[in-house]
Parts: structure tokens; sequence; C-alpha cells
């Protein structure tokens, strides 16, 4: 039985080397092969990066082809993607086609990316730190899903991270720990490729433990991977100990360098050192220069026994760190040098290495080139009935139905309180969508209006939580249940935490099957904080509505240093994320329905509304045909006459102030038209498109902004206005040659009431009936 043990452990272990080492030599093959052999037509250099790969390729093994389970999900470091490429070769789910245009068009993409690669790609990564931490998150909507019913515990996986030790600089890293303890966090693995070189150097040696005290801090088990099996054995024999005692004390850019120069300099380093002391000397003569040097960098990360150990040992659901201690471009001639970041073998190095795998020159793309027929055959066996050939995507999730959104009367109201209103209706009346709706705000519930909301639903705790304020009778409009079955997730303020948490929602239909509505509310301003997160949710092609609110200079008395400027042109420049910025109530009624469905769709995307807290006077609505036009991107609030000479067009929540300068200058401007753009956005992305279809054989059809200012005369004039940056209205001037006077925000704002602001700024009727003047003069 101990024998059979011991046997199959052995096979295990030479199984999962022989990996490590197709993977090594798959992963340089496919970078030097798009930077040596394919033809190159512009100059530029292709890049990837084998020293990274190198790194990783033992983790990667031991992981993908022993560790994981059937529901775990991994995000894979952005620089060792062609090492998840080469798995998924062996797999038979990448083809050599796509790895021979590695970072050409159509081929497999530098970076992993779940919409752009062919492969399984379970977390898009490249933005460093990013794709660490919402694995966290995803943990946590798989809790969501469980607590809710939508998720067998049976089902769930963990949510695993492989990732660069120059991640661990990234501060949305510790944001995402403090949030993550504070939520129970379990079910979470993250890696370190603990090679201590970034991309510039060899990292602080002072870093040294003080990872194991923060994550441990936050509840994490930390195992440290420090030697391998190699250099435990070294270290039992006679003089050992004196050599375990000098790697734990030298540091990285000493060990680095030594790595880099090989067997002979550590000999003359650690005899100069540590000679003198018992049994060193001849335990360093008992190896040869090459021994010696593999010995020295067989640390924990590049042995495969000790890491399926630490994995097998780690199988219940706390959080953990492995730090595994690796050697950045280990096995290659570019192993420890200081700027092998973006280093490459050149062809002649690429040659030895070819020759040292056994890999014949012409079948360098074979799976198992330089393998004996019997050892092929027994390993593409073994990764055929590895767990991972046994992963299944999640199956198609259902689309939710969008019944028809709560209506808002005529009453004064501002769009973010329409927007709260819309919510707590939605709540109130139940139904799969309202079950659907997940919320969150980085500790702002309260004022973006989604309080009410969470009065219905409750916050989500996974176990509940008694309300001590309720218990004590203490009056509070917000009674916040929390339990289970909670559909609010409340977070600390950090922005990062609350885009990737809603990038993480988003994806629950591709990750577990199920659907989820995510909405998030933040203070328009603080996009900005959290931008490369929602950038890297929309990449990522999660689906979520986001909510901005208060925005622009309205919000007044909060000062310049919560006024949005920039969000409109950030709306308008984000890909995945279709941006509407609504002036009434009933425009956001119908704007959140829409957004519930094409969050949905295939071809749809995130969808923004950026709104206000100021109330203005609603529109009665004579004509329905102004919601398909709004949901297009604009609708002509007062319809201009056939040629008119001018229009004014605005944005949001500058309306009262639009349709005063209109009443104030229809007499003098006869015809005059008042466009309402609810979606710069998507006027100016339909207009592209429209343009460039005509020229490449594509409808013919005009965009939907080129209909409406088709209306006005070939020399009208167009008065642009938005609480927020202009430039995103002027542009409408080039759709039909226009001449444009744009009003907008593009200064710092600073304290005051709306009528010195308004007039401060120029947002007001009075700067509208100037900037039409200007345009007639
Ligand atoms: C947010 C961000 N900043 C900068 C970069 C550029 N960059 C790519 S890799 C890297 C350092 C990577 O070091 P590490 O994470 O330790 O990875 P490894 O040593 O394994 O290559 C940097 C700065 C990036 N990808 N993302
Ligand atoms: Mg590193």
């Amino acid at each position: 039985m101990t024998t059979t043990m011991t046997r199959d452990r052995q096979d295990l272990i030479a199984a999962l080397d022989t990996i490590n080492q197709r993977l090594l030599w798959l992963s340089a093959w496919t970078i030097h092969h798009a930077n040596h052999i394919r033809e190159k037509r512009d100059g530029l250099k292709v890049g990837g990066h084998q020293a990274s790969c190198a790194s990783m390729t033992a983790i990667m093994a031991a992981l993908y082809f022993h560790a994981l389970g059937p529901n775990d999900k991994v995000s894979v470091k952005p620089h060792a993607g062609p090492v998840l490429h080469a798995i998924h070769y062996l797999l038979g789910n990448q083809t050599r086609e796509r790895l021979l245009a590695y970072r050409g068009l159509g081929g497999a993409q530098s970076y992993p990316s779940r919409t752009k690669d062919a492969i399984p790609v379970d977390f898009s990564t490249g933005s460093v730190g990013l794709g660490v931490a919402v694995t966290a998150f995803s943990s946590l909507v798989q809790d969501y899903l469980v607590a809710h019913g939508a998720l067998a515990p049976a089902d769930t996986g963990r949510m695993i991270a492989l990732m660069g030790d120059a991640e661990l600089d990234e501060g949305n890293i510790y944001e995402c720990l403090i949030e993550g303890y504070k939520h129970d966090l379990r079910n979470c693995w993250w890696v370190v490729d603990y090679n201590r070189q970034s991309l510039d150097a060899t990292t602080a040696d002072r870093m040294f433990r003080r990872f194991d005290d923060i994550f441990e801090t936050c509840g994490w088990r930390v195992v440290t991977l420090k030697h391998g099996r190699l250099q435990r054995e070294l270290f039992a024999r006679p003089g050992g100990r004196a050599i375990e005692q000098w790697i734990d004390t030298c540091s990285n850019a000493d060990f680095a360098v030594l790595t880099y120069q090989g067997g002979a300099a550590w000999r003359e380093r650690l005899i100069a050192d540590i000679g003198s002391k018992r049994g060193v000397r001849a335990l360093i003569d008992s190896m040869d220069d090459a021994t010696l040097a593999r010995v020295m960098t067989n640390l924990g990360g590049h042995c495969i026994e000790t890491l399926i150990d630490a994995f097998d040992a780690c199988q219940d659901d706390r959080p953990t760190l492995f730090i595994a201690y690796t050697v950045k471009g280990h096995g290659l001639p570019l192993a420890g040098h200081k700027d092998n970041h973006s280093g490459m073998m050149n062809p002649a190095q690429m040659d030895q290495f070819r020759a040292t795998m056994g890999i014949a020159p012409g079948t360098e793309w074979d799976k198992w080139a330089g393998l004996g027929d019997n050892q092929a055959r027994a390993l593409a066996d073994f990764v055929a009935t590895s767990p991972i050939a046994r992963q299944t995507a999640a199956p198609a999730a259902p689309a939710i139905a969008v019944p028809a959104m709560p209506q808002t009367d005529l009453t004064e109201q501002s769009t973010q309180a329409a927007f709260g209103r819309i919510m707590l209706e939605l709540a109130k009346a139940g139904g799969d969508l309202a079950d659907r709706l997940v919320t969150t705000a980085p500790d702002v519930t309260q004022t973006t209006n989604l309080g009410a909301f969470v009065n219905q639903r409750g916050l989500f705790r996974r176990s509940a939580c008694d309300d001590v304020f309720l218990r004590a009778r203490i009056p509070s409009a917000q009674k916040w249940q929390q339990h289970a079955a909670g559909q609010h997730i409340e977070l600390g303020i950090a922005e990062n935490n609350f885009f990737l948490l809603l990038a993480s929602l988003g994806l629950s239909a591709a990750h577990f099957g199920t659907r989820l509505l995510p909405v998030g509310t933040v203070y328009d301003p603080f996009i900005a904080r959290g931008l490369d997160a929602l950038n890297y949710g929309c990449y990522a092609d999660a689906r979520f509505l986001l909510v901005g609110t208060p925005s622009g200079i309205t919000l007044a008395a909060e000062g310049g240093a919560h006024q949005s400027i920039n969000t409109p042109l950030i709306g308008m420049g984000q890909p995945g994320l279709a941006s509407y910025e609504p002036a009434f109530g009933d425009e956001v009624a119908l704007l959140m329905g829409h957004a519930f469905d094409w969050m949905q769709r295939p071809d749809g995307s995130s969808v923004y509304l950026r709104l206000s807290t100021r109330a203005i006077a609603q529109e009665p609505r004579h004509d329905p045909r102004w919601a398909a036009d709004a949901i297009s991107g604009a609708y002509w609030l007062r319809a201009p006459a056939p040629g008119a000479g001018a229009a004014i067009v605005f944005s949001g929540v500058v309306a009262p102030e639009a349709l005063a300068a209109w009443a104030a200058l229809a007499d003098d401007i006869p015809g005059l038209g008042l466009l309402n753009v609810t979606s710069p956005d998507l006027l100016h992305r339909q207009w592209s498109a429209a343009r460039a279809a005509r020229w490449t054989g594509g409808p013919r059809a005009p965009s939907h902004i080129e209909t409406l200012l088709g209306d006005l005369a070939a020399d009208a004039g167009l008065i642009t206005v938005l609480d927020g940056a202009p430039a995103a209205l002027s542009w409408l001037g080039g759709v039909r040659g226009h001449r444009v006077s744009p009003l907008g925000t593009d200064r710092f704002g600073q304290t005051g009431d709306l009528p010195d602001l308004y007039r401060t700024y120029r947002l007001d009727a009075e700067a509208i009936i100037d900037a039409a003047a200007e345009l007639f003069l």
C-alpha cells in the first residue's frame, strides 16, 4: 500500500515536473517566435516576458494540473499570460495558429483577457493589483449567491490569484484586504511569485516578513514556501545549517546577482562568507558548479513537491497567502539579472535552450517534443484526466425580464431623488428583477438615496447581525436589517473596492451561471478615484449600473473638492460603458429600464447615469416619441421649425436655464430649437460608427444626431451647455458643420449658492442668451 502511494506520488511529481518544463519551453518559444521569427512589418518591439513566465511555471503546473478544483477560478498575473496559453495548448483549448499569432491581431493576447482570448480566462489582468483584488470580491459574490440560494455549497470553489510580488506595492491590495476582513472573506488563495524583482529593480529587503504580518492581521493564513526539497536535504547534511542561515540573511540583490553569475560565483561567495564553518567547505566541494547552482536556486516556488504539499495542506476555506520564493527567469540565462523583466533570450541562447530541452529543430511546437512515445502518451493521458480538463463553463444565465419601471410624477424633483424612489418602488413591488438587484456604495448609501432600498431589502451579511440602534428604539430613517438575504453590500470608503465589487457582481452570470443586476452609487467626482478599477470592470465586460451622484458644480455649497467636471468626458471616453445624463424624473425611469435590459444583452454594456440633487420643475409629455429618442441619446424638448437658424443644446441639470433662455430667445430667433442631450456618449459613438459604416460598405443610414441636427439650417448656430466639461457637447458643431458657442465648467469650482455659481461659471440663462448673441453678431 505504502509503496503504491509512494509510487503514485513519485509519478505525480515526475509528471508535474515534466509539464513544468513544457510550460517553460512553450512560453519562452511563443515569445521568441513572435519577436525573432515572425515577420515584422512595423519595426516595433513585439515584447513578452520570458523571465516572468519562467518564474511561475512550476507554480502553475502544480496548481492547474493538481490542486485546482472543478469550480476554482484563477486570475493569472499579466506577464505569465504565455504560460496560461501553454497550459491550454497542452489541454487542447489553444491552437497553434493563435500561439503563432501571439500579440498579433486575433492571436493570443499579451495579457489574459476574458473577452479577447479564445481560451477560458476567468479574470482579465493587465493593470497590476486589480486582477488580484478582484478575486476577493468574486469570493464575496460567491458567498452572496450561496446565501441567496442561487448556488449550491457543493458547487463553490476557490478564487485564486497568481500574482507578482510587485503587485504587493499596489494600494488597492490593502484596501481589499481590509474590506475582505470585514466581510469574513473565505475561499480565496493568493499565490505570490516572490521573485523579489519588479520591472525596474530587485525589491526592498526591508519588506521581508512584513507581508506576513499585514496579511495575518487581516485574518489570512500565510504559508511561506522558501526552500525546495533539494535545499532542505542540503540543510540536513553536515554544514547545511550554515548555508541555510546564509540564505536566510542574504539580501535580495546579492541573491539575484549570484543566481545570474552561476555555480562558480556561488562557490566563491559561500566559501568566502562561511567556508570556515564546520562542514561547509566539504559540503560545497561535494557538488559540481551546475549542481551547486541548481540547489542554491531550488526555492520553494520552483519545487513541485513543496508546492503540492502546501496546496494539499490548505483544504479548508481560510483565505491563504502563499509566498512562494522564486527566481525571475529561473532555468533561463536571464535568471536573476536585474534588467530581465523585458529581457529576452537571443537566438543563440534560444538555440542552446532548445538543445538542452532535447527538442529537435522543426518540432518546437509539438506538445511533447523531445519525449519518448510512452512518456508522451502517459503525459497526454495525465493532462486529459486532470481536474482542470473536467472544468466546464458556467451554464448560460437566462435573461431577467425587465418590467415597466415605476413612474415618477410632475412634482419638482431631482434626478437623484427620482432614482432613489424608483429603487424603493422596485424593491416594494418585488418580482424577479427586484430579487436580482444588488446594490453597493462606498460609504455613501444614504447620501446617494439608496437608503430606502436598503430599508426594504436589507444589508447582506453572511451571518445575521443585530441592529443595536433599532433595539434601543432610537429613531432613524435608516432601518437596515443585516442578514443573509440582504441585497445591499455596504463597503468602506474605498472606490477601488467599489468598482472591483461591481466588476465581480457584473461577472456573476459568466462565473456562476446566475445573473445579478448590480447597481452602485458613488459621488460623481470620486469616480476618478476608482477609474482604473472601473476601466478594469468594463474591459472584462462586467455588467453593472453605475450611478454618479451628485455631480457638477450644482452641488454648490459642497465646493470645488466635491464638484465633478470631467466625468461627462470620462463617460464618453470609456468603452464598455453607455453613459447618460438625464434631466427629468421620467428620463431616469426610462433610462433605468433601458439599462437593466442593456446590461443583459450580449452586445450590451454597463451603464452610467450622472445625476444631481437639484430639484427642478418637470416637463409634461404630450408626445410619447421622446422616449425612444432619449434612449438613443437626444430628443427635441422644443422642436425647431424646419430650417431653423439656431438651437440650444443642453444636458442634465441645467434644463431650467436652457428652458428659460429658450423662452427669452424664441421671439427673436424664429423656430429656435431646444435639444435635450441625454447621452453625448451614445451620440458620438453612433455618429462615428455611421460615418465609418458608410466608408466600409455598412449601412448608409444617418446617425441619430445627424438626423436631429438635419432639422436645422445648414448655417445654423448651436449654443451648448452642461454642468461639466464643455467639450462633451461642443463637438456637435462637427456633425453638420454648425457654428457652436459652448458653455460648461472648465475650472475648479468653489463654494456658493446656485445663482452665484451659475452666474460665475456662466451656466445661467443670461450666459446662454449671451452665447446666442455671440453666434449672430
Ligand atoms: C498599474 C500598472 N502599473 C504599471 C505596470 C507596468 N508593469 C508591468 S509588470 C510590472 C512589475 C511586475 O513585477 P512583478 O509583479 O513582481 O512581476 P514579475 O516579477 O513576476 O514579472 C510593472 C511595473 C502595469 N502593468 N500596471
Ligand atoms: Mg516580481
